[in-house]
């Protein structure tokens, strides 16, 4: 095996975060676990500003050849030596993987990178941080590895590395399929066809604590999965709310997409604080803050809240709503910061 023959290209790319309408909460059966195959479908819509920039180069050994040069993953200036090095690294085989058997070139050494990151939002915080993480990342190694930009190809790789990353390839709506077939070849994302332009649209993020969460998605949706008696009640009912969600959507109905949208995150969270033991991601200012939308809402604003695996609120309104939201959220007690923010764009990469 041999990696002499190839030079990786010195890549960037940028993925914005991306929030569910209609959630992703559980794993298909699938005899690949590897290919992270969904238990339903969802449906995002993408965030400005809440970002990840990574950097794929090549790694040089400081001993040189006699000392073989290995991966390094650097997060927000730090040196990761941890789980999510990892998975990181993992992500890189998967991509490299894929080169091969794109290009039949046999069982090629996949070379050393080092992997530079920047998160513009809180890691591992309930933000999505993974799904914007992932998907620069697999942008990033795939120009790097020299796979083409085939959109559909490289969302099956991202949701491997996580579920909804497969979302962050673009920005606005996006429909990630959940898909059939036992490849995981159907099960990828792609912008939610006949989507009216709505620039209006704001997303308000209530931060309401600065800790990472205490369990991780795919551990979550495993003791879900296993212990709650609610998560079949979950797989059920989903694929009406899609569809529901796409019908507002395509009638630019603020009122109903923000109710299907509390709907299946009120549902999901049903679920999971049904395990056992309780998953209970919310602390006291998310409800703080969801019984002051609600006050809010009695007086005639339009604006709906949803929550992830973590504590923080992501309130879905138009222009200049957020701006009314944003001084009111504020003053919740327990409240750290309020952030306004507008549809993301699409992933894209550059050559450095
Ligand atoms: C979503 N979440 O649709 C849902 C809602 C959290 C709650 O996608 O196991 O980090 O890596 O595929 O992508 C978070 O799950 O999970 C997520 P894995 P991921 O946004």
């Amino acid at each position: 095996m041999t990696s002499a023959s190839f030079s990786i290209v010195p890549c960037k790319a940028v993925a914005h975060s991306n929030i569910a309408l209609v959630k992703y909460w559980g794993k298909r059966e699938s005899p690949h676990p590897d290919l992270n195959l969904p238990a339903v479908s969802s449906l995002s819509l993408s965030l400005d500003e809440l970002r990840s920039e990574t950097e794929v180069h090549p790694a040089t050994s400081a001993a040189g050849d006699s000392v073989p040069s290995r991966d390094r993953f650097e997060l927000d200036g730090q040196w990761m030596d941890n789980q999510m090095a990892q998975k990181v690294f993992r992500h890189l085989d998967r991509v490299w993987q894929q080169r091969l058997s794109q290009t039949n070139s046999g069982a090629t050494e996949r070379p050393a990178c080092v992997i530079r990151s920047t998160n513009h939002l809180p890691t591992a915080g309930g933000l999505a941080s993974s799904a914007s993480g992932f998907a620069a990342l697999t942008l990033a190694a795939a120009k790097a590895f020299g796979l083409a930009d085939d959109r559909r190809v490289l969302s099956d790789l991202a949701r491997r590395g996580s579920g909804s990353a497969a979302r962050s390839l673009w920005g606005g709506f996006v429909h990630l399929e959940r898909g059939r077939a036992e490849n995981g070849s159907d099960c990828v994302a792609q912008p939610l066809a006949q989507a009216p332009s709505w620039p209006a649209l704001r997303w308000v993020i209530v931060h309401t604590t600065g800790s990472a969460k205490s369990v991780g998605s795919t551990e979550g949706m495993t003791r879900c999965k296993n212990t709650s008696p609610y998560y079949a009640g979950w797989l059920e009912s989903h694929e009406s709310d899609i569809r529901e969600a796409i019908a507002a959507i395509r009638a630019q109905d603020l009122a109903a997409l923000g109710e299907i949208m509390e709907h299946s995150a009120f549902k999901m969270h049903a679920s999971m604080m049904a395990s056992r033991p309780p998953l209970v991601y919310w602390n006291a200012t998310t409800l703080g803050v969801w019984h002051r939308l609600q006050s809010r809402r009695a007086e005639g604003l339009r604006a709906y809240a949803t929550s992830d695996a973590g504590p923080h609120l992501k309130i879905l309104c138009e222009a200049p709503d957020d701006a009314i939201l944003q001084r009111d959220m504020a003053q919740v007690q327990g409240v750290l910061k309020v952030q306004s923010v507008g549809v993301g764009p699409d992933a894209w990469i550059e050559v450095l």
